[in-house]
This record gives structure tokens, C-alpha cells and sequence, in this order.
């Protein structure tokens, strides 16, 4: 049986500009991924530092923080078997234009850094960033009954 993860999503400014949240969420509920939690999140430029310090002796740091501040963003902890990777899989690749047909960054956009939506991409990242987002009281766990179907016996 594969492992059950969570994993860390951040709708960017750019979805909720465009009215993408619900195309973007239905996606996750028809994978059969849980929302174990989702709220709105300001993001502070101390925040960003953090979340995007692989980035941050990059050109274009400034703007990219200057984009996440634009407006609040939709955080979310998705749980499912393999969350982390599959979750990727769902987003596609980080540039648009090279990401397969069929996830949301190459169905829904066109650029960076507008491209709708961060994922976390290992188990430290979304350890990580679950806990810089989320207060342990904000994730919860609950029963539904589609559960049975979607994480009963199986491979
Ligand atoms: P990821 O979001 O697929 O994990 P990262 O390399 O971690 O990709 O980059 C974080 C975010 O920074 C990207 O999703 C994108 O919004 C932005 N970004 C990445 N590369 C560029 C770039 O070359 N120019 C502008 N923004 C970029
Ligand atoms: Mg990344």
C-alpha cells in the first residue's frame, strides 16, 4: 500500500484574478485528494523570504515576491496516497509552455511567475511548509464516507 502524505498547495494571485479557484480545486476533489485545510493567507515579505529562498539570489526575486503580495492567496493541505508527487503531477512542470497537456499550469496559463499554483516537491518541503502556513489547529482530520472508496484495500 502506497503512503498516505500531506501536501501544501498555494493558489497564487493570478488564480484568484482569474476566477480559477474552483476549476483548480474541482481538479484535486475529482483526483479524490482531501482537503484537510484552506484559508486565505496574506503573505508577508518575511514569509516569502523563507518560501522562496532557493530563489533568492535570482533576478527576478523581487517581482516574483512583488506577485505572491498582489493579493491574499488560497492555502490548502491536501492528503492523499503519494499527495506530494501526485499533487506535481496534477500542477505540471514549472514553465507552462514546457508542461504536459492536461495538468493546470499547461491547460490554464502561460508564464512564470503567473503559473496559478505552488506545490510542495518532497516530504521535507511539505513538512516544512505545512508548518509555516498552518497552524496545527487549522489541519483536520475527519471521516468521509467516499473514504472507503477512495483509500479502501488496493495497491
Ligand atoms: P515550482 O513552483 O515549480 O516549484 P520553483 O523553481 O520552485 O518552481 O520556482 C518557484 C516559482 O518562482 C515558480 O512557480 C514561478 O512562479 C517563479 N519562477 C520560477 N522561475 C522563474 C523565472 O525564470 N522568472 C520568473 N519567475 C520564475
Ligand atoms: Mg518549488
Amino acid at each position: 500500500m502506497a503512503d498516505k502524505q500531506k501536501t501544501l498547495v498555494l493558489l497564487k494571485p493570478d488564480a484568484l484574478q482569474r476566477d480559477l479557484l474552483g476549476e483548480i480545486v474541482g481538479r484535486f476533489e475529482r483526483k479524490g485528494l482531501k482537503f484537510v485545510a484552506m484559508k486565505f493567507i496574506r503573505l508577508s515579505d518575511e514569509m516569502l523570504d523563507e518560501h522562496y529562498a532557493h530563489l533568492s539570489d535570482k533576478p527576478f526575486f523581487a517581482s516574483l515576491k512583488a506577485f505572491m503580495m498582489q493579493t491574499p492567496v488560497v492555502g490548502m493541505v491536501l492528503e492523499g496516497y503519494d499527495a506530494i508527487s501526485e499533487v506535481r503531477k496534477i500542477v505540471g512542470s514549472t514553465n507552462p509552455r514546457e508542461a504536459d497537456a492536461g495538468t493546470i499550469r499547461a491547460d490554464l496559463s502561460m508564464n512564470v511567475p503567473s503559473n496559478l499554483i505552488h506545490a510542495s516537491d518532497s516530504v521535507e518541503a511539505a513538512d516544512t511548509e505545512i508548518k509555516r502556513f498552518f497552524r496545527e489547529e487549522e489541519i483536520f482530520d475527519y471521516e468521509k464516507i467516499t473514504d472507503r472508496y477512495i483509500f479502501g484495500e488496493g495497491i
